[in-house]
């Protein structure tokens, strides 16, 4: 058995998950983009069209959600993010402008805060495809980030829009004791900015089986 990261234990298949809780997942535009807007001279909106004539990738991975539970061996398919920043932000960023954070927002209004040097990791990727087949509503339809270093919630579903940012946005939960980690490293246990992995780790394990149930009923793909 693969060694997983420290607090996390290995679920059957992929659980639908997220803080949709029981919402549907959102319906596709027919005919869905990615905005590009932040610190750049002009937005940018890229058909997925275009995006699948971009450099592709397939690489398999776990993924580890925050609350403890780990899906294992998921094989994705899609754009290296790298590819995706230097053939398609890069170029329309504003004369001057550094770049030190990424924000990621899905269709379901969904929206990570990524270091602009983690959502540049080698095996960051937009993916369409999961095992084999087009990503289904329930995991992201079309497209979502997939970032399998870090937990979870960095790994917006229903992509649709990606910002860049010169400092770090403001955050609404800065204060929440519950406030994310703004690394998310799954092998650090960055699960919290305040509380540190361990103490959270059982109030998660007890939340996990009442949030699957929840997430599934909100679910498509019966
Ligand atoms: N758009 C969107 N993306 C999201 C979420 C969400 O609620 N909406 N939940 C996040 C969380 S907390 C987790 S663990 C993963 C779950 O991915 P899955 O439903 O494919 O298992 O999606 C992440 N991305
Ligand atoms: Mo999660």
């Amino acid at each position: 058995m693969a060694l997983l990261p420290p607090g996390q234990r290995a679920v059957d298949g992929f659980p639908r998950f997220g803080t949709h809780l029981h919402h549907p997942p959102p319906s596709v535009p027919q005919h869905p983009v990615i905005d590009v807007g932040g610190a750049v001279v002009e937005p940018v909106t890229v058909p997925l069209t275009e995006l699948a004539r971009l450099p592709r990738r397939e690489q398999t991975a776990d993924f580890h959600c925050v609350a403890g539970w780990s899906a294992t061996g998921l094989r994705w398919e899609g754009t290296p993010f790298l590819d995706f920043y230097r053939l398609v932000i890069e170029p329309a960023l504003a004369p001057g402008a550094t770049i030190t954070h990424l924000s990621f927002e899905g269709l379901d209004g969904f929206r990570s805060v990524v270091l602009l040097e983690d959502a540049l990791g080698d095996d960051v990727l937009i993916a369409d495809r999961l095992d084999g087949r087009p990503l289904d509503s329930d995991h992201g339809a079309p497209v979502r980030l997939v970032s399998p270093q870090q937990y979870g919630f960095v790994n917006t579903k229903h992509l649709c829009r990606v910002e860049a940012h010169t400092s770090a946005p403001p955050d609404p939960d800065k204060w929440s004791p519950l406030a994310s980690h703004a690394r998310a490293r799954v092998w650090a246990e960055e699960r919290h900015r305040y509380l540190p992995g361990r103490v959270v780790r059982p109030v998660y394990h007890a939340l996990i089986g009442p949030i699957r149930r929840l997430s599934a009923r909100g679910s498509r793909e019966r």
